[in-house]
């Protein structure tokens, strides 16, 4: 980066300091991943240069003949990817690939089905200060009070009663199995439509360690950034007779010129995760979630539904200390480079601020080359930390540790 740090020393200073941040933390946030030098090299590319507002071949602009070739490049790999009949790869975000299926096929007031945030959603199924609870009627169903998952008869009968135009099923913070096939019985049987949004599992999703919605729903949405390992994007997938409606949604509907350097990088995203390496290592993502799990578990921390069919798992603090909040936690483990966020457990007393769970991924961990002995190490840590309610001296001591597996295992941006 010798332009940037001649000509912005300021932020280029700010760049290695961020740099420096990840190599030197264990990043357990399980929306997070570090991404490929190709991948970042495409992001920075000449494509954030141009203006191609349209589709391939059908641009307002003229000089779109290459950005036309990337664009339809990043389709068709999304498509073969995941079996797509339909590919959209201008969404910047989840959020706005989930906004522009709602704008395709609602209008203001309809009503949405969707998992409760609290219970494991997100913010875009139904919030009442997001977009989608201003402006769609919102009905939620959550998670079973016993066995904290899904109870698809429970969804059913909510669904038949409140006859939703949309049942969105998909979650940021469900460590089991989405059981799509069911949600599509459901949607048929109540004349919804069915939205998933697989943001967290689309890796899992595309190398088959993860039932595909593809062939059950009539939309599909995800976020690139996350076990994709792709740049920070958003992605729609649908069936062929929405195309036109999905399209015309994300633009004009929604946004004007795409980001095709954004584009670029998602193009060489997908063509990384058709690769055999990749299905090797979302296999690793899932066994270093089990393992972490069940490591914890051993030391007496409650894994909410007992355990993860993902990359993903909520640790219960309360199990072993009533007044342990989710805050407390997440602070003091970030003091020893351990890096995860506080997060609601279903049914919590405690507030968004405060929360009585944590949520950790290992995607991040994982592309860094980590297996189950480094995830048995962080378990020891976590607890050791935690029991110690955050003593400096332990902390300091553990701070060290982390320092060292940090550089026997580089973020690819240091390699
Ligand atoms: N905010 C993301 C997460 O952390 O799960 C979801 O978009």
């Amino acid at each position: 980066m010798s332009h940037l740090e001649t000509d912005d020393k300021q932020v280029y200073d700010l760049v290695c300091a961020e740099r420096k941040r990840q190599q030197g933390m264990l990043d357990l946030i399980a929306s997070e991943n570090h991404t490929s030098r190709a991948v970042m090299e495409a992001t920075g590319s000449v494509f954030t240069d141009k203006y191609a507002e349209g589709y391939p071949q059908k641009r307002y602009y003229g000089g779109c003949e290459v950005v036309d070739d990337i664009e339809q490049l990043c389709i068709d790999r999304a498509k073969a990817l995941f079996g797509a009949e339909h590919a959209n790869v201008q969404p910047h975000c989840g959020t706005s690939a989930n906004m522009a299926v709602y704008y395709a096929c609602l209008q203001p007031g309809d009503k949405i089905l969707g998992m409760s945030l609290a219970c494991g959603g997100h913010l875009s199924h139904g919030l009442s200060v997001n977009f989608s609870g201003r402006y769609y009627t919102i009905a939620s169903y959550g998670v079973d009070e016993k066995t904290e998952m899904i109870d698809m008869d429970a969804v059913r009968r909510q669904a038949l009663a409140e006859k939703p135009k949309l049942i969105m099923v998909g979650a940021s913070a469900y460590p089991r199995t989405l059981d799509f096939a069911g949600f599509a019985a459901i949607a048929r049987e109540c004349g919804a439509l069915l939205v998933a949004d697989i943001a967290h599992i689309a890796g899992l999703v595309a190398t088959a360690l993860h039932p595909s919605p593809v062939p059950h729903a009539d939309f599909v949405t995800t976020t690139t950034h996350k076990t994709l390992r792709g740049p920070r994007s958003g992605l729609i997938l649908c069936k062929a007779k929405w195309a036109r409606e999905i399209d015309k949604a994300v633009f004009p509907g929604l946004q004007g010129g795409p980001l095709e350097h954004v584009i670029a990088a998602k193009a060489v995203a997908f063509g990384a995760c058709a690769k055999p390496e990749f299905k090797t290592y979302c296999r690793q993502v899932i066994a270093n979630a089990k393992a972490l799990a069940d490591a914890l578990a051993s030391k007496g921390w409650r894994i909410v539904s007992g355990g993860t069919d993902n990359h993903l798992m909520l640790v219960d603090l309360r199990s072993r200390d009533e007044d342990l909040t989710g805050q407390d936690a997440q602070q003091w483990l970030e003091a020893a480079g351990i890096v995860c966020n506080k997060n609601k457990i279903p049914f919590d007393p405690r507030s968004a601020a405060q929360t009585s769970g944590m949520r950790l991924g290992t995607p991040a961990l994982t592309t860094r080359g980590m297996t189950e002995p480094q995830m048995q190490q962080l378990a020891g840590w976590i607890d050791t930390i935690l029991a110690a309610r955050g003593d400096a001296a332990v902390i300091a001591r553990i701070r060290g540790q982390v320092s060292e597996l940090c550089e026997a295992f580089p973020i690819p941006a240091v390699r």
